[in-house]
């Protein structure tokens, strides 16, 4: 446990949460509400944005000039002959030694047609996402782990395929999506002096940020929206019909990436728990003190200030959740991943329903978490899933389920 974690107070009793109260989304700094769509997207989107950005995640900055992209692998017969894969550096800058990630995309071959896709970033490398030996390994550091396959900081083969679980490309595939996916610690690495190889130190003069202004989930968060610009040159994605991924620590890079980069078009967060879809003030699992404290370098260092005091926070997750409208959202918990808190991931979702309504969107319309793989709502969704903290095949199937529902609606002009 890290120093200073184990005296920090968590509260895993229902019985025991105080009383909280949440800022409101739809009251305007003026003290004027807002009660349309104009000036949610006007006035509201923008203010509540800098508010995250101020006090929680850090700035985030804009694209490079002088990003470019570079094909280094095209197989057209991978997985059996049913996917297309590619391997694509994206180079951040012209220097010599430009700070770069490696994005893994899968196609499926039998769609003609420019197809959907899923991206999100993995934990371990893009070669522990499946077993097909065409993957690169990736040489950069990585979190020892010797289950996984990574020792002395590297993977090793052995790595291969190790977290093909949380990734089922196969089905993702057949059901006539893309797959794309990077691996986090190209863009950072993982540990309180990441930042000083990651991109947020050689990237800061030329995107106009000290490295200080933000942190790893900004990083992280920032290197999904390069992807994004990477999909809008790749004639065979439908680069309208990116969906938005991650799971846990990744789930709340997926959540600001989406929050700041309107171009996803659908944003699904998995057991992202504090500083993701979780209300922070809510006293349950998490705390800001502990996250801040077991991570210090994933969020802005203002948010540190808010340790002792969730309460003089100006925004709670429901916020950054509500930054979504009108994009349909998935927020999937685990019934036993009490340490995410399902029921402050469920009343994340919950209470982003007013701006959604602004829209003429439904949410999840139910007022209390619902039973174990039943999952609620239209345009915000929600499940708990029976079981731990993970990424499952049932999660994936719900998410496609969502997905080709709003797709096909978007579609007829629904
Ligand atoms: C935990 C952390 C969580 C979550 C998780 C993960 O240790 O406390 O906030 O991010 O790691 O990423 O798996």
């Amino acid at each position: 446990m890290e120093a200073g974690a184990q005296e920090i107070l968590i509260n895993q009793d229902e019985s025991k949460v105080p009383a909280y109260t949440l800022p409101d989304p739809l009251q305007g700094a003026d003290g004027k509400r807002i009660t349309t769509s104009q000036q949610w997207l006007q006035h509201q989107r923008a203010a509540m944005l800098k508010l995250f950005a101020v006090n929680v995640y850090g700035r985030m900055p804009g694209k490079p000039r002088n990003m470019h992209f570079k094909v280094n692998s095209v197989d057209s017969s991978a997985l059996g002959g049913k996917a297309i894969r590619r391997q694509v550096t994206i180079l951040f800058s012209n220097a010599a030694s430009a700070p770069s990630m490696d994005v893994l995309i899968y196609l499926p071959k039998f769609v003609k047609t420019p197809v959907p896709v899923f991206t999100g970033l993995n934990f371990y490398g893009n070669h522990t996402i499946n077993a097909d030996t065409g993957i690169s390994l990736s040489t950069r550091w990585a979190m020892n782990d010797e289950q996984k396959g990574i020792v002395n900081n590297r993977a090793t083969e052995a790595s291969r395929g190790k977290d093909a679980g949380k990734w089922p490309v196969k089905e993702i595939i057949s059901h006539g999506y893309g797959l794309v996916t990077a691996y986090y610690g190209d863009l950072e690495p993982d540990n309180p002096e990441g930042w000083k190889t990651g991109l947020r130190t050689p990237m800061n003069t030329e995107l106009s940020i000290n490295e200080n202004e933000w942190g790893a989930i900004g990083a992280w968060a920032w290197g999904l929206s390069r992807i994004m610009d990477y999909l809008e040159t790749d004639a065979a994605v439908d680069a309208k019909k990116v969906i938005i991924t991650g799971h846990s620590r990744l789930g709340k890079a997926c959540l600001w990436a989406a929050a700041n980069d309107t171009r996803f078009a659908i944003v699904v967060s998995n057991n992202s728990g504090e500083g993701g879809a979780a209300l922070s003030k809510r006293w349950f699992g998490e705390t800001i003190e502990r996250i801040n404290t077991s991570f210090p370098h994933w969020f802005a260092p203002a948010y540190k200030q808010f340790n002792k005091h969730p309460d003089l926070l100006p925004v709670d997750q429901h916020i950054l959740l509500a930054l979504m409208a009108p994009r349909p959202l998935y927020v999937a918990s685990a019934a036993d991943d009490l340490w995410a808190d399902p029921k402050g991931e469920f009343l994340g979702a919950k209470n982003a329903e007013p701006v959604y309504a602004l829209f003429g969107k439904k949410g999840l319309e139910v007022s209390d978490v619902p039973p174990a793989d039943h999952p609620v709502g239209e345009t915000i969704r929600y499940h708990i899933r029976s079981g731990n903290h993970d990424f499952t095949l049932y999660d994936w199937q719900q998410y496609l389920n969502f997905s080709d529902k709003h797709f096909r609606k978007t579609n007829s002009n629904d």
